[in-house]
């Protein structure tokens, strides 16, 4: 499906091919400082003769707008030239903006919008929401410090949301589904935002954040691009989306996607040398059945938070010789580190209180406060400073050329971005943040497996193997805290986990490869029922997600290894690729739908707290199912009859799943 595009009286008009979609007198908006003052600058761009171009100037600033088409997107570059005396200091860049005349449209009636919200780091909730809906930051500010962007917290208004980099927008009665993104989100935030008034699109805007970047008399910058298409379908549309602005990113795509094992989801921080040879014995042993890749040492070795060289007293011969025990066992040797902060007691913040990022009021800027690490708080260091680079680089190559660590788990990272100030002010709160990451990817060399965690989601693109799409998993479900403080939507809880692994599954394989977080197999030391283990392998799989185990692997029992047996089958003969249908229509969304070479699937998830039963039209999206006259339903074991094309699943259990499995098309 085509968008059209027309330039009149300097604005822009955007429609789609059955005019279901129409984004109507649009111009860019542009904010800067020059000697000191605040300015806007939003043109009426004169067109030139192809009517793809417009030129517009203020104080020496000219701006260069050209459309162009790469099918199924129409894309919108602008191009910033210096002709002043004196460097403008760039706010933001809009290459489209709404001013109030103008007009969206996606179908009828605007109460009928959902609004597809992506989250800002990894472990930012990510759904799509209905026009009436709010966008729930998390309670505090403490809490907000890790999980939104605290420059940019949401407007608190129903119908008002600001999605990171892409969003998909749609209405219920139209077939046409808004998509826009930006194809670049290395080098600056960016963020579209929508504002349902009544039954009307009362703000559209797409930015770039460029935090006061100087742009240089003589010099000219491009601004991130801006695609805009509609599709038929939002996960389609979000996909083709992912996989132009991959490549535009240059993303490491690694062709085989590793199992591993990472000690944090049963030991958290009680780990010790015993447990992890423990966990190399178990690993061998588990052979004839799993080949693990890599086993991973999670937090709880390091001596202080920034101490990442000098492990503590649990870890007395050194990590040097762990790593060599786990090569030696044949795996490759994992680390975690959070590289970008360190707490007030550790020797790096003694030794080098300067290398922090300031807040206003020139104190080390705070990045957060974890009780698991005890009562003082984390700082952020200033990756724009070169000691600290050098720092950096020291660590990770001894980890990797010295020690011999293969896979390393970058965690924390959102401190490298936090506001404030850094030793060089020209650069923005991302690029301080690709910095720290380009740095460590150099010092590691091409070889070396990066996953990224708690980390803006632009700026390590092309630089880490996987990504954390999703907070943390968890022996549970949801509690309290995930519930009330943290909206139901953020932070640690395995509903969580799940939900993101689906609304972002469309990045997988585009971006990075997608990490949807550990999947435990015991059946103790958890309050996970069986149904909710089947529900976290069932998203984890049919995505192709990254898989890591995360229990004591020593003490599997007969019935946890038939777990682990039933999600290997799964993966072995596929590698799917995943399609949610319902992103638009539910949170979280219910349907996933999976294609590989020699099967396909269709899963259904119960989210609610009490059984459902569900009628599927299969025929809907598996012409397969036509011919058909009945499924087989994997967790259950069950043969269930088609008629005409649709099934009847029998009550699934709260929090449960269930995966039908046909042959492929
Ligand atoms: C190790 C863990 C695991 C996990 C990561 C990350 O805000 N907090 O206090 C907070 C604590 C832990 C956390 C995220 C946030 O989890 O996602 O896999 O490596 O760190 O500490």
């Amino acid at each position: 499906m085509g968008m059209f595009y027309e330039v009149r009286n300097g604005r822009f008009f955007f429609w789609s091919e059955d005019d279901r979609v129409r984004l109507e007198g649009l111009r860019p908006n542009i904010r800067y400082q020059l000697g000191g003052n605040p300015y806007v600058f939003r043109p009426y761009l004169e067109r030139t003769s192809d009517g793809a171009r417009g030129a517009a100037e203020q104080h020496g600033l000219f701006l260069d707008l050209a459309l162009r088409e790469d099918k199924p997107f129409l894309v919108i570059e602008l191009r910033l030239t210096n002709r002043g005396p004196e460097p403008v200091y760039l706010e933001s860049v809009a290459p489209l903006w709404l001013p109030d005349f103008g007009e969206v449209f996606v179908g009828p009636s605007a109460q009928d919008w959902s609004v597809f919200r992506n989250g800002y780091q990894s472990w930012t909730g990510t759904r799509s929401f209905r026009a009436q809906e709010v966008d729930p930051d998390p309670f505090s500010t403490l809490l907000r410090i890790g999980l939104i962007d605290i420059a940019r917290p949401s407007s608190g208004v129903a119908g008002h949301f600001r999605s990171d980099l892409f969003t998909a927008i749609a209405n219920r009665s139209s077939q046409e589904v808004l998509i826009a993104g930006f194809l670049d989100g290395r080098f600056a935030f960016a963020d579209i935002e929508v504002a349902i008034v009544g039954e009307r699109c009362g703000r559209w805007a797409a930015t770039v954040h460029y935090d006061g970047k100087p742009l240089p008399p003589g010099k000219s910058m491009l601004v991130p691009p801006l695609v805009l298409g509609v599709a038929a379908n939002a996960y389609e549309g979000l996909a083709s989306y992912a996989r132009r602005s991959g490549q535009y990113m240059q993303a490491r795509v690694p062709e085989r996607n590793p199992i591993g094992w990472c000690s944090w989801y049963d030991y958290f921080t009680s780990i010790d040398e015993g447990a992890i040879r423990e966990n190399i014995d178990a690993a061998q042993r588990l052979r004839p059945l799993l080949s693990l890749d890599y086993l991973q040492i999670d937090d709880g070795y390091q001596a202080a938070i920034g101490d990442w060289l000098t492990p503590n007293a649990k870890f007395r011969h050194g990590l040097a010789r762990l790593a060599s025990e786990i090569r030696s066992a044949g795996f490759t040797a994992g680390i975690w580190l959070a590289p970008f902060i360190a707490t007030r007691d550790s020797r790096l913040f003694a030794e080098h209180p300067d290398w922090f990022v300031q807040d206003e009021d020139h104190r080390p800027r705070f990045a957060l406060w974890n009780p698991m690490w005890g009562s003082r708080p984390c700082y952020a260091l200033d990756t724009t400073n070169a000691e600290v680079l050098k720092w950096l680089q020291e660590v990770v190559s001894t980890l990797v050329h010295q020690w011999g660590f293969g896979v390393l788990k970058l965690d924390f990272l959102y401190a490298a971005a936090l506001p404030g100030k850094r030793s060089d002010p020209s650069a923005t709160r991302a690029e301080a943040l690709r910095r720290g990451l380009e740095a460590m990817r150099a010092a590691a060399g091409e070889d070396t497996f990066f996953i990224g965690c708690g980390c803006p989601l632009g700026p390590a693109v092309g630089i880490v193997d996987a990504m954390r799409v999703g907070p943390d998993v968890a022996p549970f479900w949801t509690n309290f805290f995930s519930r009330v403080p943290l909206r139901d939507l953020h932070g640690v809880a395995t509903k969580h986990a799940i939900r993101n692994t689906l609304t972002r599954a469309f990045l997988h394989r585009s971006w990075w490869l997608n990490d949807p977080d550990c999947l435990m197999i015991r059946t103790s030391r958890t309050r996970l029922t069986e149904e909710e283990f089947r529900t976290l392998a069932t998203a984890i799989l049919l995505t192709d997600g990254l898989l890591v185990l995360s229990d004591r692997l020593s003490g599997l029992t007969e019935p946890e290894m038939d777990r682990l047996r039933q999600v290997l089958e799964l993966r072995n003969e596929n590698r799917f690729r995943a399609m949610v249908p319902s992103l638009m229509d539910e949170d979280p969304p219910s349907l996933l739908l999976a294609y590989s070479e020699d099967q396909s699937a269709l899963a259904c998830f119960n989210f609610a707290d009490e059984p459902s039963t569900r009628r599927l039209d299969l025929q809907r999206w598996f012409p397969q199912a036509k011919k058909l006259f009945h499924v087989f339903e994997y967790w259950t074991n069950q043969v269930l009859e088609l008629e005409n094309g649709t099934a009847t699943l029998p009550a699934i259990p709260a929090h449960g799943s269930r995966i039908l499995t046909l042959p492929p098309d």
